[in-house]
């Protein structure tokens, strides 16, 4: 009989060789016919299954919220000086999303991961706090260069009345905003920022939607899925940026010599 060929690849997510193109098992026009929306697709194709309305709803909240921050963030700029080098909408996108990382956008997975552990392991807020400290590390998804106490960030505050009213648990978020009870008591500006109060909320989402086990949850927690979130939404702001700088035909950006410091005293002596 035949003997089928070892594949090369596996994947599971979705099959284009039939008549109607498949995402996760279900067909593309079903998709439609139930109204899925970019939260039931990104549930299809990230999570293989399909997600409670108000879960849908809130992956596309968090798209929309993470859509844009302005031009001065790290990751516009790279995009906006790109775009401006005349280069074209990929690089330019390429070189935005290159910014993100620990620092700026892509603290979703380190916060999931690092609040996730300090509830679990039982510690209060301070301890935590207190341990991280020793630890010499900062907490990911904590503090910002503008946001604060006084400044609030209303993405969070969108986030957090959301996740209030429509999870059926939040105990993550909780801790997490107990958390900021006590950076904040340090600076104001230490708060639970945009990247720590969705990755907590989607913790919350994994362990209380009903669709995943508890491993699957902890699964999705260390694979790195989570920066996804914030990959996507941004993207639809970089993509602004670069044809915000093509549109308004702007020159090369040099900057200005008299901004940087330049200092050759390390100078190495011939
Ligand atoms: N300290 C965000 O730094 C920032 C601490 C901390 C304990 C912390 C910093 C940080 C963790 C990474 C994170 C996501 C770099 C941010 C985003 C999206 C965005 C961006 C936008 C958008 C800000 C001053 C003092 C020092 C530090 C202490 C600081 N952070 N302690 N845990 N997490 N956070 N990133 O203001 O004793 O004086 O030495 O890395 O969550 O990216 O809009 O811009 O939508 O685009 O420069 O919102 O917090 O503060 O580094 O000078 O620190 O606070 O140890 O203490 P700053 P620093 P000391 S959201």
């Amino acid at each position: 009989g035949l003997i089928r060929k070892p594949a090369a690849f596996i994947s599971t997510i979705s099959d284009e060789r039939g008549q109607e193109l498949m995402y996760a098992g279900m067909r593309i026009s079903e998709v439609f016919e139930e109204e899925l929306g970019l939260g039931g697709v990104v549930s299809l194709l990230w999570f293989k299954r399909r997600l409670p309305p108000y879960a849908c709803k809130f992956i596309e909240m968090v798209l929309q919220l993470t859509a844009d921050h302005g031009p001065a963030v790290s990751g516009a700029m790279n995009t906006i000086i790109t775009a401006r080098a005349g280069k074209d909408l990929i690089s330019s996108l390429a070189a935005g999303l290159l910014t993100i990382g620990d620092r700026f956008g892509g603290a979703l997975d380190g916060a999931a991961r690092e609040f996730s552990n300090g509830l679990e392991s039982g510690l209060t807020p301070r301890e935590f706090v207190d341990s991280m400290r020793k630890a010499n590390r900062l907490i990911p998804g904590i503090g910002h260069k503008i946001k604060s106490k006084t400044n609030p960030d209303l993405r969070v505050s969108l986030v957090v009345d959301f996740v209030k009213k429509n999870f059926p648990a939040h105990k993550t978020l909780d801790f997490a905003l107990a958390v900021e009870d006590v950076t904040t008591q340090k600076s104001n500006t230490l708060i639970l920022n945009v990247d720590g109060a969705i990755a907590v909320s989607f913790c919350d989402l994994l362990s209380g939607c009903g669709a995943f086990t508890e491993e699957e949850a902890q699964e999705y927690r260390n694979i790195g899925a989570l920066n996804g979130l914030f990959v996507l939404g941004r993207s639809i702001g970089f993509i602004g940026h670069f044809i915000d700088q093509k549109r308004l035909k702007q020159p090369l950006y040099r900057h200005p010599a008299d901004d940087i410091f330049i200092s050759l005293a390390d100078r190495v002596m011939i």
